[in-house]
């Protein structure tokens, strides 16, 4: 599956809730899929996303907080999912698309090319809910469950890249940042 058709699964089903974006193809996909006040596009912060949606799932203990994640990025935080467990806010889902390569720089093969398990690695550190998907089918049953179910949840995502140009988000940084504060401090 792709990447952008998993985006618009997740935003077919949401109203205001915040969603924090990895840098580059997360990023460029969800603002694709529909600019709202409350995407969080993570521009340099690599590794980071996680980490990030963390603290906004403690601050809006009210909404679902979505993280769409990479596999490059997050092998650089995997402490994140410890810290994840430890917490264990209910409200928030960690997905992550595994394409296999740190795509936005090359395409260089990353661990997970050679068998890392970043659900197995997700599940050892301690969160409970962590589903797997490969597909589009697999992965809106697993996504149904974490909007439905208590978490943290952790969605694993095997995706493909097609090399299809992509758009930056036309808002700037500072922008994003303010706005996405509003939507859940008023
Ligand atoms: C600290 C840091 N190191 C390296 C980079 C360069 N960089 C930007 S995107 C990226 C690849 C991200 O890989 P992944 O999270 O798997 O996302 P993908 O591009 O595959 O969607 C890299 C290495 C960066 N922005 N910050
Ligand atoms: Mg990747």
């Amino acid at each position: 599956m792709l990447r952008r058709e998993g985006i618009a699964a997740l935003l077919e089903r949401l109203t205001d809730e915040p969603v924090i974006a990895n840098l580059g193809p997360a990023t460029f996909d969800l603002h694709a899929a529909g600019d709202r006040d409350a995407n969080l596009y993570t521009w340099g912060a690599m590794g980071l996303a996680s980490s990030i949606g963390l603290g906004v799932a403690l601050a809006a203990p009210g909404s679902k907080v979505f993280v769409t994640d990479g596999d490059g990025s997050l092998l650089m935080n995997l402490g994140s999912l410890a810290t994840v467990a430890r917490q264990s806010p209910p409200n928030l889902v960690h997905i992550v698309w595994d394409n296999r390569m740190w795509y936005e720089t090359g395409g260089q093969p990353t661990h997970t090319s050679t068998g890392t398990d970043l659900a197995g690695v997700a599940l050892a550190s301690g969160i409970r809910n962590v589903a797997k998907a490969a597909t589009l089918a697999e992965f809106e049953v697993a996504l149904d469950r974490a909007i439905r179910e208590p978490g943290p949840w952790f969605i694993h995502v095997d995706v493909e890249e097609t090399g299809e140009p992509r758009a930056r988000p036309s808002v700037a940084p500072e922008e994003n940042l303010l706005r996405f504060r509003r939507t859940f401090t008023g």
